[in-house]
């Protein structure tokens, strides 16, 4: 687990200078018409912190690892992330993923690596985890990094 936290940290540090030489006027641009800009992706970045931040304590309280999803291109249309500031943006997905961090800082090795049979990673996750297959917190948190690293590029190449 201490491996997986500092690479989170360094993650944190490391996109957050890179998202900050990023103009205003470059993160409202629409690569094309349909298309997040890299304000709205980082929007979605807040987005994806906010619903996991929720399973990963609501997680430790049920006996299943079964999680709503969300319907991601309409959580961002809604809270207009278009218009938000480049700035804010910036320090509210820091902010909400170490607030992330620090829970599972928090979480003890036992609960960390417990296996559910019931979930449904499968659905609100990816394709890469089966139905038939036990998962854990662990799988979640990981996944979570991996799906946060994969925008992140998006953003800044
Ligand atoms: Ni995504």
């Amino acid at each position: 687990m201490k491996d997986f936290i500092n690479e989170f940290y360094v993650t944190l540090e490391t996109s957050e200078k890179k998202f900050r030489a990023v103009t205003e006027e470059e993160s409202t641009r629409k690569p094309a018409p349909g298309k997040w800009s890299q304000k709205e992706i980082l929007g979605h970045l807040i987005d994806s912190s906010i619903n996991n931040i929720r399973r990963i304590v609501a997680g430790q309280l049920q006996n299943n690892l079964v999680f709503q999803g969300y319907q991601q291109n309409e959580w961002v249309r809604l809270q207009n992330y278009q218009n938000a500031e480049w700035k804010f943006l910036i320090d509210l997905w820091k902010l909400n993923n170490l607030h992330f961090i620090g829970i599972v800082k928090e979480i003890s090795p036992e609960v960390y690596t417990k296996q559910f049979p019931e979930h449904n990673f499968d659905q609100i996750l990816s394709e890469k985890f089966e139905k038939e297959k036990p998962v854990t917190l662990e799988d979640l948190i990981r996944d979570y990094l991996l799906h946060m690293k994969h925008h992140i590029n998006q953003i800044v190449m």
